[in-house]
């Protein structure tokens, strides 16, 4: 049995047996305009963290318009992994660490789809794809 918690716009998520999702706002409708959604996520020591971004995403294209930015660690300060615009989120990253930063971004105008991401730790990397 597994749980699916849905994280809309923002939080603190602890990744261990549970998996779940990272959506922007609204989604599949459009998402809001000027919104930034911070998601911290942690899972246990020595675990390294799956993302995986499902459904053909869409944000607005550039990354100085709307963008998802993935960094390693717990604060805005933590190294870049990535930036994503447009159609180019990665469907499927495991990130060295049991700590990301994840923010959602849009600008004041041009709202898309936007994003579901599904989270793991990576052990229960196939299962979570087998869910689909
Ligand atoms: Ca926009």
């Amino acid at each position: 049995m597994v749980n699916y918690d849905i994280n809309a716009c923002g939080g603190d998520v602890s990744v261990n047996e549970t998996t779940g999702y990272l959506e922007s706002p609204n989604y599949p409708r459009n998402y809001t305009a000027d919104t930034n959604c911070i998601w911290r996520l942690i899972a246990p020591e020595n675990e390294q963290i799956s993302l995986k971004f499902l459904e053909d995403p869409n944000l607005e294209t550039g990354t100085v318009y709307d963008y998802v930015a993935i960094q390693n660690g717990l604060t805005e300060d933590s190294p870049l992994i990535g930036n994503y615009s447009g159609k180019k989120l990665p469907p499927e990253v495991r990130y060295v660490g049991n700590k990301l930063y994840v923010t959602f971004h849009s600008d004041l105008s041009s709202e898309l789809k936007g994003f579901r991401a599904v989270y793991s730790i990576s052990k229960y990397c196939l299962y979570s794809q087998s869910v689909r």
